[in-house]
């Protein structure tokens, strides 16, 4: 459980697309629930849970949330995340429970908010996905999609955001998350001026240039929304500094380097790096589970015989994840080092991601191919060196974690990545990180891995043999070293850190520009 800390004594509401619980229906009909999961669900719903006052405003991503929302009126409802989740009676019936406001979306707004506009461009363009030459396009349609689905969407969750705020007596702290809300900030400030506004990018910000891609008005009221925050943070200092830049590059604003602020008007806004972590205990403690235990063995026993070693991903199939040149530098490495075949696996656990967005679905039968092209080439008496499973299984993929040699991440852009620090905690044969300089991880964990350049297959064939080949004590030196950072850096690290900024610096009275009062 996260403590408040002192000085953060206003309520909190908090925005993200997805929520901690979704409903839906099982055979006979009946209402289920399941939990959200991942870290950030896991810190979140640990603030939210301490909180009584505290109300967290998501998407209604199925039928079932809209049914549930439809029945309160739109209103939040209680709901319960331990042992199981559930639906509690309005006022909770142990006070234990997470208010949460489900904001039911038009299905077509919705599409052209989160399949237009938020994921791919300003996904592609934030990782650097663009080529520029043949794409992004923007057309009618795109324009449309921005108008209707990105604005709008915004609109309606600042309303939903601004109603829990007023209900607070509009005095909140309210913690806005990720590239799906640049705009709501801006209009919570301008209706609720007591509030206390903050947000947080999982996302890379790039340097000013990127965002020319967007026309002028996008971009601006992209900028505009974010300085309605009283708090813009990252996960790195690079990206704070590059948000700063672009203020000043494509506003014109007054920015100020050392003390890491922007002044708009009479006010300062300040940019901050937070890198996210995982919870250590917890995942350890999955991994000491019997079903990880099981799945341990079998991974042991297909690849990890006397001689043998074993390069793992654990990934979705995100094009930024950059997969298709990790199993080309794994094929350029069994070509330099023909010894190696027979003796070294692969093992990609990829999670089919976003297959609604076509350049997603190129990408996954792009990866099928490549797979394919490398294991005939590569076959040692019929062994396949790629084992590609194309699944969502989180024991299976910490059992993984615990027994491989190698883990890549080989990264075109990446915020943090948590696969990195996931498997740095839990592995049990010293296993060499073999980690993208272009991960916000690198930041952290960067001296104790083997650095891969994402575009440069020979280096990271290069890269690999050299994990490969390192000494035992250096594997092991190294490989306790990155943990240690993990452990002294865990997710409750992350969010009490911005709590007490929040409460020191802007719970009695929000940042004042430099020079006399
Ligand atoms: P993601 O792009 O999703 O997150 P990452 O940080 O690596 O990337 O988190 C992925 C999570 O999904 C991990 O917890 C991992 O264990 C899990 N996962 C991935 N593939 C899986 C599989 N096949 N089976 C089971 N589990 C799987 C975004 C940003 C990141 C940032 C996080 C948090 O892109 O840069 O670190 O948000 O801010």
């Amino acid at each position: 459980m996260t403590s408040r800390p002192e000085g953060t004594q206003l309520p909190v509401v908090l925005l993200s697309h997805r929520g901690p619980v979704s409903f839906g229906r099982d055979e006979e009909g009946r209402r289920t629930a399941s939990r959200g999961a991942g870290g950030l669900v896991t810190a979140l719903t640990g603030l939210m849970s301490d909180l009584p006052d505290a109300v967290w405003v998501c998407a209604a991503s199925s039928e079932e949330d809209a049914a549930v929302a439809a029945e309160h009126d739109g209103d939040a409802v209680e709901v319960a995340l331990e042992p199981e989740p559930r639906l509690l009676d309005q006022d909770g019936e142990d006070g234990s429970g997470v208010r949460l406001r489900l904001v039911e979306v038009d299905q077509r707004a919705h599409d052209d908010f989160y399949t237009v506009i938020a994921n791919p461009l300003l996904w592609f363009l934030q990782h650097g996905m663009y080529g520029l030459a043949l794409a992004p396009v923007l057309t009618k349609r795109e324009h449309a999609a921005w108008n209707d689905g990105y604005v709008a969407v915004n609109r309606l969750f600042a309303d939903a955001v601004v109603s829990e705020v007023q209900a607070r007596g509009g005095r909140a702290l309210v913690m806005l998350h990720d590239y799906h809300f640049y705009l709501v900030a801006r209009k919570v400030r301008e209706q609720c001026p007591e509030a206390v506004v903050s947000f947080f990018l999982h996302i890379p910000w790039p340097g000013p240039d990127a965002w020319r891609v967007l026309p002028p008005a996008w971009r601006e009221a992209v900028l505009d929304g974010l300085l309605g925050n009283d708090v813009v943070a990252f996960h790195t200092e690079g990206f704070a500094r590059n948000f700063l830049l672009t203020c000043q590059e494509l506003l014109g604003l007054p920015v100020d380097l050392e003390a890491m602020t922007v002044r708009v008007g009479d006010r300062v806004v300040a940019a901050r790096h937070y890198p996210i972590s995982i919870d250590v205990a917890a995942m350890r403690e999955l991994a000491a589970s019997p079903e990880v235990a099981e799945h341990a063995d079998a991974l042991r026993d297909a690849f990890c015989g006397e001689g043998r070693q074993l390069v793992l991903r654990v990934d979705r199939t995100d094009p930024s994840k950059n997969i298709v040149r990790g199993f080309e530098a794994f094929a350029t490495l069994l070509e330099d080092h023909p010894e190696l075949v027979g003796r070294v696996s692969f093992l990609a656990l990829l999670q089919p991601s976003r297959q609604d967005v076509p350049e997603y679905a190129d990408y996954l039968a792009e990866i099928g191919a490549i797979v394919a092209r490398v294991n005939a080439a590569h076959a040692a008496e019929g062994d396949a060196p790629i084992d590609l499973r194309l699944v969502e299984d989180q024991a299976l993929a910490v059992a993984a974690y615990t027994v491989c040699d190698v883990l890549m991440v080989n990264a075109l852009a990446d915020g943090m990545n948590l696969v990195a620090k996931e498997a740095v905690v839990v592995n049990t044969r010293e296993s060499v990180l073999a980690l993208s300089e272009n991960t916000g991880a690198h930041q952290e964990l960067g001296p104790f891995a083997v650095t891969l350049h994402p575009f440069d297959i020979q280096q990271q064939a290069d890269a690999l043999h050299e994990a490969l080949t390192m000494g035992r004590d250096l594997r092991r030196a190294r490989r306790q070293a990155a943990a240690r950072v993990v452990e002294e850096n865990d997710i409750a690290k992350w969010l009490s850190a911005q709590l007490n900024d929040l409460g020191v610096h802007f719970a009695a009275e929000r940042v004042r520009p430099p020079g006399p009062a």
